[in-house]
């Protein structure tokens, strides 16, 4: 029985190191230690042996035991660090290789332009309203002192959709409802997509953006207009630019103006922007007509209002040196990647 213990243990001594990595290993403890493995063999034949033999004979096992369990974990110590050292290599990457760029989008040049028209008029006070696409004729024209037969009808050739029913050819239709369901005062702008039956060209197209502004308050004046006007310009052009009110007609304001601003690409020396004149028109604008305040139920004696209209492709087009409305629409990337 000593001689097969330690024959089992000059096996071990050359198995057990061996053995180049863990999953043969483990086959060895299995089979040096298992429950079926020649150590336990030969325990259970300890009933065979002599008293006097049996605490030799239980000392070499015992032995024997603790040898192979330290063979085996030197084993595994030396072939554990040798593993991880190669899944190390295997996993290995290289932080100096360039990363994978990122697909990011960004605003379209219109909203960008929308957003800070509206950043600026909610600075100041005015509300946000929003309202349909589809109109009926009365809040698109006859509301805004514009009759069936009026020629200014001409200007804004328009989408019917029945005799009554058309696409919105401005948004002051959402200010006119805005009115109708409240009493002044009254501060809001009404940005939105607008339609007119315009052949397309570089200037012209059938759908477009405006923003609208109304305020309707007690004594309200002119100098109102053109103080508000004013510091919007600054804000959206520049602090240098400086706002000039030329005389104009609308239906729906009286008297009415059209604004310029100072050039703020020339500084008023004449470039091809302002053709020469210095100046640049913008938006127009005016008091509100009494009759489109009495035709909302206001009193046009006790209140008066300011408003004013702006194209949101046009000043885009001025402020990033746009010479074509159709780039806005034709969704090519290399055109809409620059306004980052
Ligand atoms: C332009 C000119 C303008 C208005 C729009 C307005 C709205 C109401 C009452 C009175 Cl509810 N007026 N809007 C007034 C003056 C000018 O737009 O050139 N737009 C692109």
């Amino acid at each position: 029985m000593t001689q097969k213990l330690l024959e089992l243990q000059a096996e071990a001594r050359d198995a057990v190191p061996a053995a180049n990595n863990s999953a043969d290993i483990e086959e060895l403890r299995r089979h040096f230690l298992g429950k079926k493995g020649p150590l336990t063999q030969i325990l259970r034949g300890m009933g065979n042996v002599t008293p006097e033999e049996r605490p030799i004979v239980g000392k070499i096992a015992n032995e024997t035991r603790e040898l192979i369990e330290q063979l085996l974990a030197e084993q595994t110590e030396r072939v554990s660090a040798r593993e991880s050292e190669s899944s190390f290599d295997a996993e290995r990457i290289d932080v100096t290789l360039p990363g994978r760029a990122l697909n990011v989008g960004n605003r379209h040049p219109l909203t960008i332009v929308l957003d800070e028209i509206c950043d600026i008029f909610t600075g100041l006070g005015f509300e946000i309203v929003e309202g349909p696409e589809v109109e009926t004729d009365w809040y698109n024209f006859v509301a805004l002192n514009i009759p069936p037969d009026h020629p200014a009808r001409d200007d804004h050739a328009s989408f019917y959709i029945t005799d009554d029913v058309l696409l919105r050819t401005e948004t002051s239709a959402v200010q006119i409802r805005t009115m109708e369901q409240r009493q002044p005062p009254v501060r809001i702008i009404a940005p939105g997509r607008v339609y007119r039956r315009d052949a397309v060209d570089r200037t012209h197209c059938h759908t477009f953006h405006q923003v609208e502004g109304l305020l309707v308050d007690e004594h309200v004046t002119f100098a109102d207009l053109k103080g508000t006007l004013d510091v919007f310009a600054k804000r959206m052009f520049g602090e240098r630019v400086r706002t000039t009110f030329r005389p104009h007609y609308f239906p729906f304001t009286e008297p009415s103006a059209e604004v310029d601003i100072s050039c703020f690409l020339c500084d008023q020396k004449g470039c091809g922007v302002c053709k020469g004149s210095g100046w640049i028109e913008v938006l127009g604008s005016g008091m509100v007509h009494p009759k489109v305040l009495e035709n909302v139920g206001y009193d046009s004696e006790k209140y008066s209002g300011f408003a004013f209209g702006m194209g949101v492709e046009r000043l885009a087009m001025l402020k990033f040196g746009i010479d074509d409305i159709r780039l806005f629409y034709e969704n090519d990337l290399r055109f809409l990647r620059q306004f980052r």
